[in-house]
């Protein structure tokens, strides 16, 4: 894409879309931007208009979509929105942050899809590449825009990419040396339609890989199982319970990893030096393994980095002991399957927090998880009505409302022993910026007590 004096617009103005309108900038693009906030809430448009930015704020108009070479949309503005769908059928090029961010990165890409386990996976691959001395960069849905990587990145780079459906909704050329896709369940179905067209958009990951370029999947997810028959790339599996032809899986005590079909396996490490808890995490640590050695990586400078890497903020997070009740932040718990994950991880005696923005989600999936090891459920947010409705009869629900009510409800009721996990299985936009921002006031509130 040649874009210099070329006229761009930019879709949405939150962190992909100001790293896009400036890195189109410096390719001399002539850039629009176009938020569908009032101008009075965009902090950063007296700065974006001294910088020479056209912008458009409050509305997407016709007209500004229209004059454009290329249109760069934000992973948050959906492709059905009414002004993408009209110049789209005009013949309008339009691409996601990550096409255009992924198009320009120098060195190799490892890109990490799924519903659940993306961040996690992707630190741990980011540390691994890391400390095998790889010049490594990890970004993409995990916070940093790709766009933002561009410049730092060299041909020796390794990129660590963890991808949304909603930014390989508008992907067009991305082709990583290594896709994961590390499980397929329900999740943004509000914005998707049906789980159909979601597992369709996971399966992109692969859609321009080639067949020197690896795509590794979960044996053990009938989903992700579907994709291999679509790919042109060369297919790896991972299994936390049974071995596979090629790829990593747990056999015994260990992790072991077989390069070809037909070769012998190679021990990586004991499953016993995993610090991270829950079955899944096994599983994110198996996909991390499998996508390392491919990228070559020495099975001992994995185990040591596997040894060292701790929780990632908000997934499964410890927070502290309080008169013998432990409190764990899943605030990226953000759908059902993830919720289900976090309550296998203990034993009994949780008290769950749950709720938030729903998502289109059927709750009743966790009647048996819930029935089996959680106490009480205590509601917050927007879905509560929803989630007493799907779960009555099934568990002691409380609605809280607000997330320092339910911090408060959850200390009185906790006796030494239980567990207090904030996993929520719906998003936080109705109460909070983000799942970062509740988590951390979730920690907040906990260490307060
Ligand atoms: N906007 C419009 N028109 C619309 C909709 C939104 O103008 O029709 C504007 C909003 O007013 C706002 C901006 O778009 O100003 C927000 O854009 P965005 O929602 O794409 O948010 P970013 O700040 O750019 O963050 C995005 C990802 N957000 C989403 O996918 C919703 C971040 O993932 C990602 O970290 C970041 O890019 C950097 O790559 C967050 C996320 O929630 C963590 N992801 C979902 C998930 O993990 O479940 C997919």
């Amino acid at each position: 894409m040649e874009l210099k004096n070329k006229r761009v617009l930019v879709v949405g103005l939150g962190k992909s879309g100001l790293a896009a309108a400036h890195f189109l900038k410096t390719l001399g693009a002539r850039v629009t931007v176009s938020d569908a906030r009032p101008a009075t809430l965009i902090a950063e448009l007296s700065e974006l208009l001294d910088q020479g930015f056209m912008v458009e704020a409050g509305s997407h108009g016709l007209l500004t979509f229209r004059r454009q070479d290329l249109i760069v949309v934000s992973p948050g503005v959906p492709m059905s929105t009414p002004v993408l769908s009209q110049v789209r059928a005009m013949g309008a090029h339009i691409v996601g942050e990550l096409e255009l961010g992924a198009e320009y990165l120098k060195g190799e890409v490892v890109a990490v899809t799924g519903s659940n386990g993306k961040t996690t996976t992707t630190s741990l691959i980011g540390e691994i590449l890391k400390a095998a001395g790889r010049p490594t960069l990890v970004g993409g849905n995990i916070g940093r825009p790709v766009t933002a990587m561009v410049e730092e990145s060299t041909p020796e780079s390794w990129s660590v990419l963890e991808v949304s459906s909603f930014q390989l909704e508008t992907v067009e050329t991305f082709k990583p040396r290594i896709a994961l896709v590390l499980n397929i369940t329900p999740d943004h179905l509000d914005r998707h339609g049906t789980f159909e067209a979601y597992a369709a958009l996971k399966a992109r990951i692969t859609e321009f890989q080639t067949a020197e370029d690896f795509l590794i999947l979960n044996g053990e997810d009938k989903e992700t199982q579907l994709i291999a028959a679509k790919t042109m790339a060369q297919v790896y599996w991972f299994s936390g319970r049974r071995p596979m032809k090629r790829g990593a899986f747990v056999h015994g005590e260990s992790i072991l990893f077989v390069p070809r079909e037909g070769a012998k396996p190679e021990p990586v490490m004991p499953v016993a030096e995993i610090s991270l808890a829950g079955a899944h995490n096994v599983e994110n640590v198996l996909a991390a393994v499998c996508a390392a050695r491919l990228a070559g990586v020495e099975s001992e400078t994995i185990r040591a980095a596997v040894r060292e890497f701790k929780a990632v903020e908000h997934r499964l997070e410890f927070v502290r002991e309080v008169g013998d009740v432990r409190y764990y932040n899943d605030s990226k718990a953000t759908n059902v399957d993830a919720t289900m994950k976090a309550v296998e991880a203990f034993a009994g005696g949780i008290h769950l927090i749950l709720g938030g923005k729903d998502k289109g989600s059927d709750y009743r999936v966790l009647e048996p998880f819930l029935r089996e090891r959680v106490k009480t459920v205590i509601t917050i947010g927007s879905a509560a009505e929803k989630i007493e409705r799907q779960l009555d009869g099934v568990v002691k629900i409380e609605r809280a409302e607000t997330l320092q009510r339910a911090v408060a409800f959850a200390h009185e009721a906790a006796v030494a022993g239980d567990t207090v996990l904030l996993a929520p299985a719906c998003a936080s936009f109705d109460q909070f910026e983000n799942y970062e921002q509740r988590g951390r006031v979730f920690k907040e509130l906990v260490q307060g007590l």
